[in-house]
């Protein structure tokens, strides 16, 4: 009976989703918003996206405190300025010279306003910080305190398109992932430009990092350059057959 009640309740929530998503998806799949154009009224959907994506599921990672944080290994590419690996990039490099005074992220793809954020602009973003465990496939976890913006503001400064589904991350080393929309408004999403109460080091993916909390390492991109954000799914998986969504 208790029982009975509780899937009838569940099919109902699931119901009403469904017709929500109904009135939605007409608008959102392959037609763009009777509002597409008009930068002021972008927010209307966005809202609708926003709270689409956050309201269903988004438990937390796990959160330390300042006693827990541990030694953290340095990982994959390490140094996007060593000329002596393939994944130099001479553009970073410049930057680093410079401090990453002139660095600078592109957010394009589905958004209203397609733009670059220099370092100083994320962090004029009210800051979040966050002790949380990183789990690399490889088999070892470390614990660290991350300071950054989370992802989803920036996401809708930019104004996201309401049929964008994915979130690209392209590094400077030539390493890739997508994320989908409810990582990239997870709350513990952030673009990560400091470690334990420094500036980002270099080995860490200096100047500025995703964090996805809530999956395991390689989905947290270094040396970030360029978030395209898509309504189409590209696969990449970054290397070996790892699978591309690792929710932890
Ligand atoms: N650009 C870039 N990002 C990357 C990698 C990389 O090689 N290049 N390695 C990934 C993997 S497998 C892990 S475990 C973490 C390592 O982060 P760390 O070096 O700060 O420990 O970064 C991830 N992000
Ligand atoms: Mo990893």
């Amino acid at each position: 009976m208790k029982k009975k009640n509780l899937i009838t309740r569940r099919t109902a929530i699931i119901t009403g989703l469904t017709s929500l998503g109904g009135l939605l998806l007409p608008g959102c799949s392959k037609k763009l918003p009777p509002t597409y154009g008009n930068i002021l009224r972008m927010g209307d959907a966005l809202t609708y996206m926003a709270h689409r994506t956050l309201l269903p599921g988004q438990s937390m990672a796990k959160e330390y405190g300042y006693g827990d944080i541990s030694s953290f290994p340095a990982t994959g590419t390490t140094n996007p300025g060593d000329t002596a690996t393939p994944f130099y990039s001479e553009a970073w490099a410049q930057f680093k010279s410079s401090e990453f005074t002139n660095w600078a992220l592109k957010i394009e793809g589905r958004v209203a306003r397609p733009g670059s954020y220099s370092l100083a602009d994320l962090q004029k973003f009210p800051s979040q910080k966050q002790i949380t465990r990183h789990t690399c496939e490889e088999g070892w976890s470390a614990i660290a305190e991350w300071t950054g913006v989370p992802l989803g503001r920036v996401l809708n400064a930019a104004g996201i398109l309401p049929s964008s589904r994915f979130v690209n991350c392209y590094a400077y080393d030539g390493y890739m992932e997508s994320i989908d929309m409810l990582d990239a408004f997870h709350p513990q999403t952030v673009l990560a430009y400091g470690m334990n109460g420094r500036n980002l080091p270099v080995p860490h993916g200096a100047p500025v990092r995703l964090r996805v909390e809530r999956q395991v390492g390689y989905k947290s991109v270094k040396y970030l350059q360029r978030i395209v954000v898509t309504d189409e799914f590209v696969d990449t998986s970054n290397s070996d057959g790892w699978a591309w969504y690792v929710g932890m």
